[in-house]
């Protein structure tokens, strides 16, 4: 039975529950959404017992400088997937990257964790066998399609709109497809949301790369999109829609890229608006669409983009052979203007990102003598010591979307533009376990206190 058929059904959400997950179960191994639902009952009381026991324990204070700094390391967001430290970087439910590296199942013949158990570790806390990881391939092959209105927003786009745009455009389009909100107007129970949540975010992630291959091929190409194979991994399958899935290398990469991109803990801004968003019952569609468009600012997501103009402006204006002494000019060149240098820099993260260095690892494995990859490694040597001595920013080393670039561009997806929109596909997979968490175990909607300056000097006993 298609998804749509089930859709236009009436159905209590027990058989719903019951006909989706015998849809893609090939009936060996359990499903993620059995197994969500076999620990949910465990967390709900988890989170009721902590409250009970603990609803008025202070946590820490808030200091005027946080509310006018961007609310820098003020606890107030639930985040289950993940956790950055400052000094180490992020680990997915305890694991860091290495780990997931070693643990998490791989496409046959290959090294590189699989997106999609990565899904399942975020959701669930547990690491998938490769049965059911391969389960949940099969389940996004077949939902990948997407609706004629949405090729259509995609195809009547300029190619001057921003790959970003027409991303989060037809991502909002796809709302027209949203068991949760169809389910919401009939009336479902709240303790039933998850259920509708959860086919919601199954299908935007089997979507995203559909969408994201219609835009590349149209803005970049020849508007032809290849089709998937069923039996193949979402990462694959994402490769050849794009035009290089014949390349083993660039499947395993974008195994790799969409498996360090997804979660970085909730506080950054396409997490928290997604969050947010989804906090008031939006639909999952319309929750992502909202934090791809905060993705899409140059201080964040598209900052992988802006790393390579910066790159190539680099070479345009120094030649091919750059030393040490002009990127260290470049460098205090791109300040002096008051420019930031993309790529470097961290509202947590105090040490290099560890997904900078997965990348760096993959780089010395499949390109160790690309030229770019070079350039790369010695703007890495020069600009912890420049951003240092220049003294304004609190983190001087690089963070993931200084070397996202490179890896593309030896492959031959050289058009920086479109860089930010495989972030996009990657950030999905981390933020979606949060928003079916979320409504499984009821999160409210999201309303923190704000105050005018007048008040808040009032407050702090300031005359103004
Ligand atoms: N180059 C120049 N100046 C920088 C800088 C950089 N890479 N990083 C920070 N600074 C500056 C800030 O602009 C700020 O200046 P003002 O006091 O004039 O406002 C000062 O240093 C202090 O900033 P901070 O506390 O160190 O950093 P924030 O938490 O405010 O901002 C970030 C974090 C990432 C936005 C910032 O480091 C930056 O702009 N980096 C470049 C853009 C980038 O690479 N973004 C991607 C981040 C990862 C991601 O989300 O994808």
């Amino acid at each position: 039975m298609s998804l749509r058929a089930l859709n236009s059904m009436r159905v209590s959400s027990k058989s719903l529950y019951a006909l989706t997950t015998r849809a893609y179960s090939t009936g060996k191994e359990q499903t993620l959404k059995d197994r969500f639902a076999e620990l949910l009952p465990e967390k709900i009381e988890q989170i009721k017992k902590l409250r009970k026991e603990h609803g008025s324990a202070v946590l820490g204070e808030v200091t005027l400088d946080q509310v006018y700094g961007g609310q820098r390391g003020i606890k107030a967001l639930v985040w289950e997937g993940s956790v950055l430290d400052a000094e180490e970087g992020i680990r997915f439910r305890g694991k860091t990257i290495p780990e997931l590296q070693k643990e998490l199942p791989k496409a046959p013949g290959g090294t590189e964790p699989l997106p999609e158990g990565l899904f399942w570790l975020l959701l669930t806390g547990e690491v998938p066998s490769e049965a059911q990881v391969r389960a949940l391939s099969a389940e996004f092959a077949a939902r990948s399609e997407i609706p004629k209105h949405v090729k259509d927003i995609i195809d009547r786009s300029p190619p001057s709109l921003h790959p970003m745009a027409q991303l989060s455009m037809a991502v909002t389009a796809l709302e027209s497809e949203s068991m949760f909100t169809k389910a919401y107007e009939k009336g479902v129970s709240k303790k039933d949301y998850w259920l509708y949540a959860y086919e919601d975010a199954i299908d935007l992630i089997a979507k995203l790369p559909t969408i994201a291959a219609r835009i590349y091929r149209n803005v970049f190409h020849d508007g032809k999109v290849a089709a998937i194979n069923a039996n193949a991994d979402l990462a694959q399958n994402f490769s050849t829609q794009l035009g290089f899935g014949d390349n083993k290398e660039f499947n395993e990469l974008m195994r790799l890229y969409l498996t360090i991109h997804a979660d970085h803990e909730g506080g950054n801004v396409s997490a928290h608006t997604t969050h947010l968003v989804g906090s008031a019952l939006s639909s999952p569609f319309l929750s992502v669409a909202a934090g791809l468009n905060g993705l899409a600012g140059p201080l964040h997501g598209k900052a992988n983009q802006e790393v390579l103009e910066w790159i190539l402006e680099m070479k345009s204006k120094i030649g091919s052979n750059v030393s040490k002494a002009d990127i260290e000019k470049y460098l205090w060149d791109t300040l002096n203007a008051g420019r930031v240098v993309p790529g470097y820099g961290h509202a947590v993260l105090r040490k290099t990102d560890p997904r900078y260095t997965a990348q760096r690892e993959f780089a010395l494995k499949h390109m160790p003598d690309y030229d770019l990859f070079h350039l790369v490694s010695t703007i890495y040597e020069v600009a912890p010591g420049v951003l240092t001595k220049h003294g304004k920013t609190k983190n001087p080393w690089p963070n993931v979307d200084s070397h996202s670039g490179v890896l593309l561009q030896y492959y031959g997806l050289t058009e920086q533009s479109f860089y930010t929109v495989l972030f996009g596909v990657s950030r999905a997979i981390g933020v979606l376990p949060q928003i079916i968490i979320d409504r499984a175990v009821g999160m409210p909607i999201e309303r923190p206190k704000s105050f005018s300056t007048e008040k808040y000097a009032e407050l702090v006993g300031a005359k103004l």
